[in-house]
């Protein structure tokens, strides 16, 4: 939003942060490996553990072969994780977890992966109306990759902010909105949304992400769309859209849902 200095100061400074646009673990997500994980390292059990208690897994729905199979192709994929030596095969650093958490193997909506097919954790925890709906938005990402650097601002990265929006029967109905994050292609919101729903077999979550423009209409930077019944609750990796319904590259959100 603010040009920084004269024409070539903000071309140059807008240059540099655009190449150096790097993700790191949000606050929740370095709190979450905190709680799950020891001197540093994610192992077998605990991502176990992890997986029931906040992914909403039945137990023993994931057994320890299974975990031990998600840490080692999440280490295959990632050139800078640092592996730590452990008995019965290596384990998760902070920055593995987090890639674990904000992969495609880690999607919103049960689906099918592979032979293993991910049941939505509502079907077993039924949100009641006494209840409440939890959306937390933590980050997004992958705008600096699917867009040119000058499709939102032209002087200074974007400024983000999202909707957060349920649809159903009008008395669950509701718009709000995060903060603006001015000036970042990875905006980090850490922010948290509790709805109660009267009918969630009919809500949908929807969320809009927009570059806040103080002179002229906020430029779209992509939506989700989310039948609340299907949602696996839990830190999930949520793909954006463009404007027609098709799936962004790389734009996506990582989110929690939860009932609480
Ligand atoms: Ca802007």
């Amino acid at each position: 939003m603010k040009v920084k200095g004269d024409g070539l100061d903000g071309c140059a400074f807008f240059w540099r942060c655009f190449r150096q646009a790097k993700e790191e673990a949000p606050a929740g997500v370095r709190d979450l490996f905190q709680r799950y994980s020891e001197n540093g390292a994610m192992g077998a059990e605990q991502l176990k553990r992890f997986l029931v208690e906040v992914q909403g897994e039945e137990e023993g729905a994931t057994t320890k072969v299974e975990a031990q199979a998600i840490i080692d192709s999440v280490l295959r994929l990632s050139k800078h994780q640092i592996r730590f030596p452990k008995k019965g095969g290596g384990s998760l650093g902070l920055d593995g977890f987090f890639r674990y958490l904000f992969g495609v193997a880690n999607p919103p909506i049960a689906l099918s992966l592979g032979n293993k097919v991910l049941h939505s954790s509502f079907q077993n925890d039924h949100v009641v109306p006494e209840k409440g709906f939890l959306v937390k938005i933590y980050m997004g990402d992958g705008w600096n990759l699917d867009f040119h650097q000058t499709d939102f601002d032209m002087y200074s990265p974007p400024d983000f902010y999202t909707t957060v929006e349920i649809d159903g029967v009008p008395a669950d109905t509701i718009l709000q909105k995060t903060k603006i994050i001015e000036d970042n292609w990875i905006p980090v919101w850490n922010e948290e949304f509790t709805f109660p729903l009267t009918v969630p077999e009919l809500a949908l979550s929807r969320n809009e992400v927009y570059d806040y423009d103080p002179l002229e209409m906020d430029g779209f930077g992509g939506q989700t769309c989310l039948p609340v019944p299907e949602l696996r609750t839990g830190v999930r990796a949520v793909p954006l859209c463009n404007r027609k319904g098709e799936e962004y590259k790389s734009v996506k959100l990582l989110m929690h849902f939860k009932i609480v």
